[in-house]
């Protein structure tokens, strides 16, 4: 069934939830397991291209509704930590019982809760149990007011619907017959192209986020290596000295960016590695910070920052080439673009990020503890604030 979309059913316990879902897929439902949580249940049926996926009852009291809400968040982020496309949420209905007024906020209160997740997935707030006819519009209109106070929902919420998803009986002779579905489908069928796109955005902005982390621990401990290692006081002209350090570093962030062993990606990582050690960028960069003027530091406090400098550079760098790769943008074979990429961390940007460090350590000997201190201090010089664009 791939290439199926799919749809998120979220509401209160009792709001009518089970009832939309069965009138919308027809009598030839199916329903499926699938691994998933049991609070959890996903519909597929011929008749609509998409699954509707039950969030189940989020109803009861405070705790409990926290903690319904807490498993429907809980379970997204396991699907989008898979990056399992089969599992994402491409649309939200969000089903809000039209009968009683004054719960109407509320509601969307809890909309809000409940959705935060998905950054960026469409929402269709279907108000249940429309069957005053006349308080339809009404509704709407205060659902739409509700959302518009929230940055998120006033993007998000696409479309306001009314439903009536079955015959309600009035009277022994009074009926209110079925409304709203055609227009529920339509309006899903229309925002679902849109939907899977930004699941797609979603998905990379939170894997990105969660492995920036762990790079940037990558980065931080080759740093420290790097600073060790550069506190001799044997004059370096290159960086062939930290080849071991640059080598364990960029493999790491290899292994993190699922950047495979093939032909291309020993290529890569050669070039990446030239660029850190021998290249003629590396060696302009570290005369460069030797160079630096009025700074009252040991030689060998110097090295080990400019060591360490080179290895925080080339790990930040890197990590940027592979999450460019890692969602596409470019490929394994882009060598030139990743040397020039590489090239330009260890410029003018370098120098002066070097040049500030170095004036901070003024009158620091090169000790045990001062290793960590300058180590600490050129990861934060080094690493950009997440959020930075890299252009
Ligand atoms: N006549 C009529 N009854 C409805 C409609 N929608 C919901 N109901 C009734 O409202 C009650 C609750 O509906 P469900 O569809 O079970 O609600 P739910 O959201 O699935 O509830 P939980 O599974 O407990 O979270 C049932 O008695 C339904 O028959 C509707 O459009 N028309
Ligand atoms: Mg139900």
């Amino acid at each position: 069934m791939s290439g199926f979309g799919n749809v998120l059913v979220i509401g209160s316990g009792g709001v009518g939830k089970s009832t939309l879902i069965r009138k919308v897929l027809g009598s030839d439902v199916n329903e499926r397991g699938g691994g998933l949580t049991h609070e959890v249940h996903v519909y597929e049926s011929l008749s609509v291209p998409y699954r509707v996926i039950d969030a189940g009852d989020l109803s009861g009291g405070f705790l409990a509704r926290r903690a319904g809400v807490r498993a429907v968040k809980r379970w997204s982020r396991t699907n989008a930590l898979d990056g399992n496309a089969d599992n994402d949420i491409n649309v939200i209905w969000y089903c809000i019982e039209g009968k009683s007024r004054k719960l109407i906020r509320q509601q969307v209160s809890e909309l809000a809760r409940a959705t935060d997740v998905w950054y960026s997935v469409p929402i269709i707030v279907v108000i249940t149990k429309s069957y005053a006819e006349l308080e339809r519009e009404e509704n709407v209109a205060i659902v739409r007011e509700a959302c518009n106070h929230r940055r998120r929902l006033k993007r998000n919420v696409r479309a306001i619907i009314p439903v009536v998803a079955d015959t309600y009986q009035l009277s022994s002779t009074t009926f209110v017959p079925p409304s709203g579905l055609p227009e529920l489908l339509e309006a899903t069928d229309e925002l679902m192209p849109e939907g899977v796109r930004a699941v797609k955005t979603d998905i990379e902005a939170f894997t990105l986020k969660r492995r920036r982390a762990v790079a940037r621990s990558i980065v931080a401990a080759s740093t420290a290596a790097g600073v060790t290692v550069g506190a001799v006081p044997i004059p370096i002209s290159d960086a062939l000295i930290l080849t071991p350090i640059e080598t364990a570093e960029v493999n790491a962030l290899a292994t993190l960016y699922g950047i495979g062993k093939g032909s291309s990606s020993k290529k890569l990582l050669n070039t990446i590695l030239e660029v850190g050690t021998v290249s003629t960028a590396a060696k302009a960069a570290i005369s460069a910070l030797k160079a630096v003027p009025g700074i009252n530091v040991a030689a060998s406090v110097i090295n080990a920052a400019i060591a360490g400098s080179i290895v925080a550079a080339i790990g930040e760098a890197t990590m940027r080439v592979f999450e460019r790769i890692y969602v596409g943008e470019k490929t394994l074979d882009d060598t030139e673009w990743v040397k020039r990429a590489l090239e330009s961390s260890l410029s003018k940007d370098f120098i002066a990020r070097g040049t500030k460090v170095l004036g901070k350590l003024s009158g620091v000997s090169a000790g045990k503890d001062q290793k960590a201190d300058i180590a600490g201090l050129l990861v934060g010089a080094f690493s950009r604030k997440s959020g930075e664009s890299d252009e």
